[in-house]
């Protein structure tokens, strides 16, 4: 059912598609042209992740695994038991997540908003396509995309890692994983110090943010500020998911050796050599 404030905000139009057509909602969803493209693909998608997964060999969900085709059929085709369901499976996954985004975009478009969240999440969906279309493709096959499948990911990182030799000497996955941390730290801090503020003594006021403030500037002497602490965490996160596709784009398709053994132009300045 719909809330109170609710109704004032169902605003006609914003729309990028299909004009009036499929501007209106479902309870409380708003469904917009790009509302039923992704549940078109991601209900197509999920029959076809079920029917491959019965052509397999168990239901074990730890076990189930939709493969990519073999390394031999390069950029082609493949027949549907052969990677073709994982190549149809990845182009419903990509259509469902970008179309996704494009509804957030309407719905912002609608509500006078900034397009930051489709903008974050448009960062999720770049790994994810450089994981599954764009290194593939820089690699001539669609083979190197990662299989659809609990353990079978997780081989497939493991055995992609050691292919050059220690993944953690990759310098853009050293980026990620220390935006990765430093993320959690900040939401950390974030979280701590809101509750800190609105969880006052029994019988007490909540604090105002100039508290937030004034804890920083006493502990560290500094504060970034309320609105400051969301940009940061906003450019944490966001780098955190950049610096992952990075990390994967250039191993291979950039740099095919070892990731210790790069570190040689490093280890050979004069300074220290
Ligand atoms: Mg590593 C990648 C951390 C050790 C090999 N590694 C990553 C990165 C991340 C990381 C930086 C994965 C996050 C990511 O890409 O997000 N690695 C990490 C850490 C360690 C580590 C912290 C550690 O040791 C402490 N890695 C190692 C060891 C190697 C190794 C040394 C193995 C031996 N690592 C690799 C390889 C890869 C990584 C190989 C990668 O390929 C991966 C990477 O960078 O990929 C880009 C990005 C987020 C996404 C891709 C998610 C996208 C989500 C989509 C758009 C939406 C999904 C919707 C969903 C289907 C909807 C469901 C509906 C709900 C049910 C409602
Ligand atoms: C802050 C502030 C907030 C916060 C936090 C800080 C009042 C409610 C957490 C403190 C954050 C700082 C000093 C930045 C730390 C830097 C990194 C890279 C983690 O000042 O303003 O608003 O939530």
């Amino acid at each position: 059912s719909l809330l109170s404030f609710e109704r004032k905000y169902r605003v006609r139009g914003g729309t990028l598609i299909g004009g009036d057509l499929f501007d209106f909602w479902i309870g409380p969803f708003y469904v917009g042209f790009f509302g039923v493209v992704t549940a078109i693909s991601a209900i197509l998608g999920t029959a076809l992740i079920f029917y491959a997964a019965s052509q397999g060999p168990t239901w074990n969900p730890w076990l189930i695994s939709i493969n990519p085709p073999d390394i031999s059929y390069g950029l082609g085709f493949a027949p549907l038991a052969e990677g073709g369901f994982w190549q149809v499976i990845t182009i419903c996954a990509t259509v469902a997540f970008v179309s996704w985004a494009l509804r957030e975009v309407e719905i912002c478009r609608k509500l006078g908003m900034g397009y930051h969240v489709p903008v974050a999440f448009g960062v999720a969906i770049l790994a994810y396509v450089t994981l599954v279309i764009f290194r593939p493709f820089l690699l001539g096959a669609w083979g190197f995309g990662f299989p659809y499948g609990i353990f079978s990911h997780l081989d497939w990182v493991s055995n992609t890692g050691y292919q050059y030799v220690n993944f953690h000497y990759n310098p853009a996955h050293m980026i990620a994983v220390s935006f990765f941390f430093v993320t959690t730290f900040a939401l950390a801090l974030h979280g701590a110090l809101i509750l800190s503020a609105v969880n006052p003594k029994k019988g007490e006021v909540v604090k105002t943010p100039e508290y937030e403030d004034t804890f920083f500037r006493d502990f560290i002497g500094y504060s970034v500020g309320t609105i400051g602490i969301h940009r940061l965490g906003l450019f944490l996160a966001l780098s955190a998911g950049f610096w992952s596709a990075v990390c994967i784009i250039i191993a291979g398709p950039l740099y095919a050796g070892g990731w210790p053994e790069w570190w040689e132009w490093w280890r050979n300045i004069p300074i220290w050599s």
